[in-house]
């Protein structure tokens, strides 16, 4: 029999052989296994096999999720296997069935990205883009005019994932002027209070040394923004290698041709110490939906929050109401009221879709309840 310090030594090495450590499992992520172990024990019939421990999700196509146990880079083999009823996207942490044929189980994800999946006048529905991402780096290209607005709701949906947002501006290569580039940042900083900033060029590598900070730790951060604004191209540099296709944007109007069209956990080539992370890249998207319930809102717009909290009254909806300190700021001209307006879209937007779910839980229910009727 050993001593206690034996058997400490053991399960350390144990766990710090665990090939899945490299792809982002932790201790937080041992607990909430356990957890949902025991709540799967509790209100099943049967106990999820106990040999089968949770693999990462690489990749999805068509219904199949390619499923990690460890880095390919270690020699372990990924296993293929279907989504059959289960909601999966790249990152999240599944179970697989113990005759190896699909995904048993997902488990709670930490974070996740996510946005409206459908256009105008269908039902609402989200569409994950991303699970369990630490950070992600929202793109924007400097040759193209600043766009704050689109900052403004990538900023809500990335406060909202659980994520920490970080504004990469890309393609400075094709920059004349310094003060160009400087218009561009302080226009979209403006915009963004309190993220961090990364002027790029994903092509040259100005500036993509200091991107592997977010990613040490085995964290996972996903790439987003609009098609043609570099993803793919910083992916590549910063893999080192040709991983990623990528395409050039159209001469006119700087749009991509939605070149990247399936999302992907890509390895970060490891370090002396070995804990380089992930990146996933994405494709781009055209319109951002608001998916929101959490505090993005709040937190993208903290500046008008703050402002907000001097108002005289607590309902102030910032209109006509007297004491409304945050149309004194406007006012002032210390608040853009472009700015003000677009969050007020942005709650609208919000609370519509909140109205939206609601109606829809209801019709749910009565369908449940006449088919529960004899
Ligand atoms: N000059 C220059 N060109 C760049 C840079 N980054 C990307 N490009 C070019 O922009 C075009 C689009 O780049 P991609 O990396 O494919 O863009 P993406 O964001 O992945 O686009 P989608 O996959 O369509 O969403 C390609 O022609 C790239 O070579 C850069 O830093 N400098
Ligand atoms: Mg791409
Ligand atoms: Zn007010």
């Amino acid at each position: 029999m050993g001593s206690w310090e034996e058997c400490l030594c053991e399960a350390t090495v144990t766990y710090v052989n665990d090939p899945r450590m490299a792809l982002g499992w932790n201790v937080t992520w041992d607990v909430t296994w356990e957890s949902t172990r025991s709540e799967v024990a509790k209100n099943q019939s049967h106990a999820l096999d106990g040999t089968n421990l949770p693999g990462r999700v690489s990749r999805l196509d068509r219904g199949w999720s390619t499923v990690w146990y460890g880095p390919p880079s270690m020699g372990i083999e990924p296993v293929r296997v279907r989504n059959i009823g289960a909601e999966v996207a790249v990152g999240d942490w599944v179970v697989v069935s113990a005759d190896g044929e699909k995904v048993e189980m997902v488990l709670p994800r930490h974070s996740a990205f996510m946005r409206r999946a459908s256009f105008e006048g269908q039902r609402a529905e989200a569409h994950t883009i991303a699970a369990n991402i630490d950070v992600v780096f929202l793109l924007h290209a400097l040759v193209s005019p600043p766009n704050q607005r689109r900052l403004e709701r990538e900023l809500v949906l990335a406060f909202d994932s659980g994520a920490t947002p970080v504004l990469i501006l890309t393609k400075l290569d094709l920059m004349e002027s310094a003060a160009e580039v400087k218009h561009c940042v302080d226009t979209l900083e403006a915009v963004a209070p309190g993220v961090d900033i990364h002027v790029v060029s994903g092509i040259r590598g100005d500036g993509l040394e200091a991107l592997l900070q977010y990613a040490k730790g085995y964290r996972t951060v996903a790439l987003l923004g609009a098609s043609g604004v570099g993803k793919s191209t910083i992916v590549n540099t910063l893999v080192g290698g040709q991983v990623q296709s990528t395409a050039a944007v159209r001469e006119g109007d700087q749009r991509g041709r939605h070149t990247t069209t399936a999302v992907q956990l890509v390895a970060l080539p490891s370090d002396p110490i070995g804990e380089a992370g992930w990146l996933i890249d994405t494709p781009g998207v055209r319109a951002v939906s608001l998916w929101s319930s959490g505090t993005g809102i709040e937190r993208a717009f903290a500046d008008v929050f703050t402002l907000s909290e001097k108002c005289r009254f607590r309902d102030c909806k910032h209109r006509e109401e007297p004491g409304c300190a945050v149309s004194a700021a406007v006012i002032a001209g210390k608040l853009d009221p472009r700015r003000l307006d677009s969050m007020k879209r942005l709650v609208a937007e919000e609370a519509a879709l909140e109205e939206e779910q609601k109606a829809r839980l209801k019709v749910e229910d009565r369908r449940g309840f006449r088919k529960r009727k004899p």
